[in-house]
């Protein structure tokens, strides 16, 4: 049996060079490294903008590496029983944010070693992916997020996602019906309000703000009020997107049971990796819900290539890791006109370069 022999972890902050808020000005990375027992090596990675980092970074770096050394590294196979040994700490969040970080240099050492891609050893149903231009934007001025929506037209994106949900209805109408007329009819316009409303609102808000043609409201509510999700999917015609604060496929499978959403987001590192993300997709599919994975196109983009219907994957500005400088290799996919592409790599390809000045190894040099 192959087994893993080492697992090697690294905190580090990469600053964003355009922030997500006063407060979001870089996100934490915890790399990873796995030597297997035939020698073979892989890279992942964790991922928390803003919570919880150095939690994900302990977590790692204790209890999964001393539960995983000498367990199988055949990609999933581990995750079962890792996800019930780390459980006591939580069923989702910090816990499957940091088992992502094993799972996803297990699946790309896999797929090194036989010198092909992560989406070629799953199997790839496409060439390219439809690709979307997103900002984290409430805080902009409507001028600043109109020439934002116009660097995504000039960019070739076919559709665009914008923040909803600020304090005062009548300003998110005017906001989106600015973007919608710069857009014109035939881009489409997604709309993510983050879990800033409830029931009532949202139900108010979309009424109001359906009139400009949004292709799905995002995160209308709390993402753990499943109850809330059935009723106002009852409630709207503008399709529900949920997903990048849910954790596990068991959460995903209560809110395809009870009709809570008609297209769900599962952001891969947050699940726990590319295990669950694949159940979850398999889930999805049984249920005919589209899925459009969250956020980290380089990842993202790398799984979308493998999934049923038609997946959009997210490009927020400025923000992928081979455009913020971040990775050690030339990023693994490509993104232009609207579509994004793998470049020839092996594994997934993400290697990220270490920060100078960056937070120490807590299990010494690789
Ligand atoms: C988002 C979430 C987390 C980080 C950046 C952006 C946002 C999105 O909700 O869906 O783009
Ligand atoms: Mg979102």
């Amino acid at each position: 049996m192959t087994t893993i022999e080492r697992f090697e972890t690294r905190l580090q902050r990469i600053p964003l060079t355009r922030p997500w808020g006063t407060d979001v000005t870089s996100v934490g990375v915890i790399a990873t490294h796995v030597v297997r027992s035939d020698g073979a090596e892989g890279w992942g990675f964790s991922w928390t903008p803003q919570i919880g980092a150095s939690a994900v970074h302990s977590l790692l770096a204790d209890d999964i590496t001393a539960f995983a050394l000498r367990r199988s590294a055949v990609p999933g196979e581990i995750w079962q029983s890792a996800w019930e040994h780390l459980h006591e700490a939580g069923g989702g969040g910090i816990t499957t944010i940091a088992l992502a970080g094993l799972d996803l240099a297990l699946w790309d050492a896999a797929a090194r070693a036989d010198d092909v891609t992560v989406s070629a050893r799953i199997g790839r149903r496409r060439d390219r992916v439809r690709a979307y231009g997103s900002g984290v934007n409430l805080h902009y001025s409507q001028d600043e997020l109109l020439a934002q929506v116009q660097r995504w037209i000039d960019a070739g994106f076919p559709a665009v996602k914008i923040k909803v949900g600020g304090p005062d209805l009548a300003e998110d109408v005017d906001r989106v019906a600015g973007v919608r007329e710069l857009l014109g009819p035939d881009r489409a316009l997604m709309i993510d309000a983050n879990q800033r409303w409830d029931l009532a609102r949202a139900t108010t808000a979309i009424e109001a703000l359906s009139a400009f043609d949004p292709a799905w409201i995002e995160e209308p509510l709390r993402a753990d009020d499943l109850a809330a999700h059935s009723e106002l999917a009852r409630r709207i015609d503008v399709p529900v997107a949920v997903g990048e604060n849910i954790h596990t496929a068991h959460r995903f499978a209560d809110f395809l049971r009870a009709d809570a959403a008609q297209i769900l987001q599962p952001n891969i590192v947050r699940v726990g990796g590319i295990t669950p993300f694949l159940r979850i997709a398999e889930l999805a599919a049984e249920h005919g819900v589209a899925v459009h994975p969250h956020l980290l196109p380089e990842l993202s983009g790398q799984l979308a290539i493998t999934l049923d219907g038609d997946p959009w994957v997210e490009d927020v500005e400025d923000a992928g890791f081979g455009a913020l400088g971040a990775l050690a290799d030339p990023a693994p996919v490509r993104i232009a006109d609207g579509y994004l592409t793998e470049a020839p790599h092996s594994g997934l390809g993400i290697r990220f370069a270490p920060v100078l000045g960056g937070e120490p190894d807590r299990t010494g040099p690789r």
